[in-house]
């Protein structure tokens, strides 16, 4: 058996609880240092006012009834104080559980339900389906807060809880300990993925791991110092790439972190060029705007110095046309899964091979295995990618069977994507044997759009598969449609039907196809691959 190991020797596990972890501060930050900036408002954070609040706000969850194991969802678009939410629970020995801010009421429903949340903190833009959605699941208002400053309806900001500020710190809620072993099995974050099928589950994830991928990551970045820089956080932080990367890593290093609340270019460029942006984690769709839109040139990007791209896959040209654009910067891709806490492999910024994901990181252990055969790909050829290592997850939540199809017995966790690996450790993407979707980063699982579908009397059934959009760096779902007998429905139709039912990102962009019948295996599989093939040879013709 072949395994893969990173070129980087296993770095020591810091088994402890995540926050204290966070704030070790190898980098000796003085408390004064700014580590956080609201990019719009310009609104700042020093690391003691951040460590000060967080066990503030961590006080006031204990003196509203919040007990070790409980969970807080958070439901909102960026915050530049999002980390202090996140981070009270974890101090605590609960659980935050993240929330995609685009979420209809269904989607929130079933993300409080499976995860067991029994407090929320929203944004007032998203606070009416907050509402309703607590209300279902009985969450009372009296435990949904809000960001911000003002209270609205009633509803309050998440610092009303707060204990005075003249409250020593000796009475304000300290991390409980968990050194060592309980480290390991106490779940810190549940974040969503459909992982390799089905609908989307709850994936838990321990102090340990969280605090194992930082210091994974931390050898990969360093063949460039400082790590204390200006980092950029635009992508969304309740995605495990966000949590990790803009918060969990940020915060150990003391970066200044600048938070932008949600994408778009000018509020982009305009922070780059106004806080002197130096690291940036981004996803394919953004290196395609920098490469490509006019309006990338009215900016001055010349502090920027590191760039990793995950999420989704970044073609070579596409980050060989951003270095010979902008000569200044470093670029890798970096890989992962939630499941991964998320990363398993990253790419050496001072050593780029464009097109690869990068190198096993350290403590990783990796196979590459023939989906068919369940042994090793032959040298030279591709395989499934399995890892074992300390950020491998806990499981999903509530559902052991899931766990178990996703992590075998000896510990390895099959991702469903395919790769090749050449003779220097590079990892190359070549395919992904799962049903999952990317839209720009975001899952999309086909599954759950297939059941949205069917449950229209006008669908008799249906089939969802990911087709490329080249022109937006990203794939695209689109759907198969068998109409109910006797039903007219049109393209249009069925398209503004799942807009009305699912999150944004979730929407039919690839569009919608009528057919005959949806090709199933003798078990009833969706024969999702002959679905793929068809699209495929249409291209070809
Ligand atoms: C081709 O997307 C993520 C995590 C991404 C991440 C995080 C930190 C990347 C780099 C980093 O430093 O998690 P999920 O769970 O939303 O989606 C996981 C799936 C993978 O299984 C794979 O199919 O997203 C796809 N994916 C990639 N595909 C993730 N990164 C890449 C990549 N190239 N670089």
């Amino acid at each position: 058996m072949t395994i893969y190991r990173s070129p980087f020797h296993d770095t020591k596990l810091p088994s402890t609880n995540a926050y204290t972890f966070t704030t070790s501060n190898p980098n000796n930050a003085p408390d004064s240092q700014v580590l956080l900036i609201d990019a719009l408002t310009k609104k700042r954070i020093t690391y003691g006012e951040w460590k000060r609040d967080t066990r503030r706000f961590a006080t006031g969850l204990v003196n509203n009834g919040f007990k070790r194991g409980d969970v807080v969802a958070v439901f909102s678009f960026n915050q530049y104080d999002y980390s202090i939410v996140v981070f009270a629970p974890i101090l605590l020995g609960g659980i935050v559980t993240t929330v995609n801010s685009a979420y209809t009421v269904p989607e929130l429903i079933h993300q409080l339900e499976d995860s067991g949340a029994t407090f929320i903190v929203t944004h007032p833009e998203l606070l009416a389906t907050a509402v309703e959605a607590a209300k279902k699941v009985g969450i009372p208002p009296q435990r949904i807060y809000l960001f911000g400053e003002e209270a609205v309806n009633g509803f309050k900001p998440y610092s009303s809880i707060f204990p005075p500020l003249s409250t020593p710190e000796s009475q304000l809620a300290q991390p409980v300990n968990l050194d060592g072993e309980p480290a390991a099995t106490t779940t810190a974050v549940i974040c969503y993925s459909s992982g390799t099928t089905g609908k989307s589950k709850g994936v838990e994830l321990t102090h340990l791991n969280l605090c194992s991928n930082a210091a994974q990551v931390s050898p990969t970045d360093s063949d460039m110092t400082p790590l204390q820089t200006v980092h950029l956080a635009v992508l969304p932080l309740y995605h495990i790439y966000g949590i990790q990367m803009c918060m969990n890593v940020a915060i150990f290093n003391a970066s200044t972190t600048v938070v932008l609340p949600k994408f778009n270019p000018v509020d982009f460029l305009q922070a780059i060029q106004e806080f002197k942006v130096q690291t940036m984690n981004l996803v394919p769709p953004q290196i395609l705007m920098l490469v490509k839109a006019p309006i990338v040139d009215k900016y001055d990007l010349s502090s920027v110095r590191r760039i990793t791209s995950g999420a989704a896959p970044c073609p070579p040209e596409l980050s060989v046309a951003l270095v010979q654009k902008f000569p200044h910067i470093y670029f890798r891709q970096g890989y992962g899964m939630s499941e991964l806490s998320p990363v398993s492999h990253a790419g050496l910024y001072t050593s780029p091979v464009h097109g690869s994901i990068g190198v096993v990181a350290p403590n990783c252990e990796v196979r590459l295995v023939d989906p068919e055969t369940g042994m090793d790909a032959a040298p030279g050829q591709s395989g499934e990618i399995w890892v074992r290592g300390p950020n491998v997850m806990k499981g999903y939540r509530n559902n052991p069977k899931a766990t178990a199809e996703t992590i075998d017995k000896d510990g390895f966790l099959h991702t469903g994507d395919i790769a090749t690996v050449d003779r220097h450790g590079h990892f190359f993407i070549v395919d992904r044997m799962k049903e999952l979707i990317k839209y720009k980063g975001f899952q999309v699982a086909p599954a759950e759009l297939e059941a949205v579908l069917v449950a229209n009397p006008e669908i008799g059934d249906a089939a969802v598969i990911g087709v490329e959009n080249k022109a937006e760096a990203t794939e695209v779902p689109l759907a198969f449609v068998v109409r109910a007998p006797g039903s007219t429905i049109t393209e249009q139709q069925v398209s503004d039907y799942v807009a009305s039912k699912v999150a944004n990102h979730k929407k039919l962009r690839g569009g919608v196809r009528f057919v005959e019948i949806i090709p199933k295996s003798a078990a009833g599989k969706i024969l999702r691959k002959d679905l793929r093939a068809l699209v495929a040879q249409e291209k070809a013709t």
